[in-house]
């Protein structure tokens, strides 16, 4: 009898159960789950007029990049961001007051823009106008990418990354202009604030970001225990040159590290940084952090001196490794203690060196 009783009862509750689980189908939409694309149409500085929609639109049926950004922060999932503005071509965006932060995660995608390519993007995001400390993107939703943008001339950084990690920032101009042979300066080109596990630049030519002609080209800071901005990688970049690598566009600071276990450049020749033309090409402080496989103070080829006015600098910094990988010739591994503070000049005014002739570097 009892048995009786409980089979309805379970066959309910299985129906009651495959009803939910059909509503939650129907709830999340595959849209969701991916995200959504977003494709900005406008140079305008619109915000967008209904943020509950879906869909971006500034009340003018034309999508702007603030927009853009407003309504892939209200949709669940990894959206997309890309451009078709004016039919295609160099197209310029001045917020008039500092844009969103981003809080979902975004790929947003210069390169989409029509005539834009690996080392000529098109659209330039300029802060003239933004305001005294405007950033240009912040980001604190982690795991989000920027391609293919002209970022220079915002007070604060240009991008601005904070509160979560993962993100991936490639072949942007970052303090120049859009040919990538003058400075308009960003603040901080790059500011990686307490996050671990970003990556600057690649090892495809299209990935190259040129980070030059700001005040800190690039700033990996730790503000709590010395290891939550770590992992971090930067390869395969041009800090302080123009975007042939050939001429000086210098930062006045290039990389500045203060933080634990971050890399610089790579074992393979395409993770190599073009470190050059800056007044100081890369200061670090902490520890375990890797210099390696770079040209610093020396163009592209390594044929010339494009120099910095100091190589590399390790301030209150022990077991950072400048120069290769262990036991390989030109290993230079620094200091014992971490009150100590090293400087190690890498590069002169008159000779091109690159990291892995390090025993020219000498400490002083
Ligand atoms: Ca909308």
């Amino acid at each position: 009898m009892i048995l009786v009783r409980r089979r309805p009862l379970l066959l309910a509750l299985l129906w009651l159960v495959t009803l939910a689980v059909g509503a939650a189908l129907v709830l999340v939409p595959t849209a969701d789950v991916n995200g959504a694309t977003f494709t900005v149409t406008s140079t305008g500085d619109g915000a967008d007029s209904d943020i509950f929609d879906g869909a971006c639109d500034d009340g003018t049926e034309a999508c702007t990049l603030r927009a853009a950004i407003a309504q892939a922060n209200a949709v669940p999932g990894l959206d997309t961001i890309d451009f078709n503005i004016g039919g295609g071509g160099l197209q310029f965006i001045l917020p008039g007051n500092p844009l969103a932060e981003i809080a979902e995660p975004v790929s947003i995608d210069g390169f989409s823009q029509p005539g834009s390519s690996a080392g000529a993007p098109k659209i330039v995001l300029y802060g003239n106008s933004a305001g005294s400390t405007a950033d240009g993107l912040v980001i604190s939703s982690g795991d989000s990418t920027v391609r293919g943008l002209v970022i220079s001339g915002f007070a604060g950084s240009g991008i601005r990354i904070m509160n979560n990690g993962g993100n991936t920032l490639q072949g942007n101009f970052i303090g120049t202009n859009f040919i990538g042979n003058s400075a308009l300066p960003n603040g901080t080109g790059i500011y990686i604030s307490n996050t671990p596990d970003n990556v600057i630049g690649g090892e495809n030519g299209g990935d190259r970001n040129v980070i030059s002609g700001n005040r800190e080209g690039v700033v990996i800071f730790d503000t709590t225990d010395g290891n939550s901005a770590s992992r971090n990688r930067i390869l395969g970049n041009f800090i302080g040159t123009n975007s042939a690598g050939n001429a000086a566009v210098g930062n006045s600071n290039g990389i500045q590290i203060y933080s634990s276990n971050n890399t610089i450049g790579g074992t393979e020749a395409a993770a190599r940084n073009v470190i050059s033309g800056n007044n100081f090409g890369v200061e670090i402080s902490l520890t375990g952090n890797r210099v390696e496989g770079n040209l610093i103070g020396a163009n592209l080829d390594g044929t010339a001196s494009i120099a910095n006015g100091t190589g590399v600098s390790i301030w209150n910094g022990w077991d950072d490794v400048i120069g290769g990988s262990a036991p390989a010739p030109g290993t230079l591994s620094l200091g014992t203690a971490p009150a100590s503070i090293f400087r190690a000049e890498l590069a002169t005014a008159s000779r091109a060196i690159s990291s892995e002739r390090q025993p020219l570097a000498r400490l002083r």
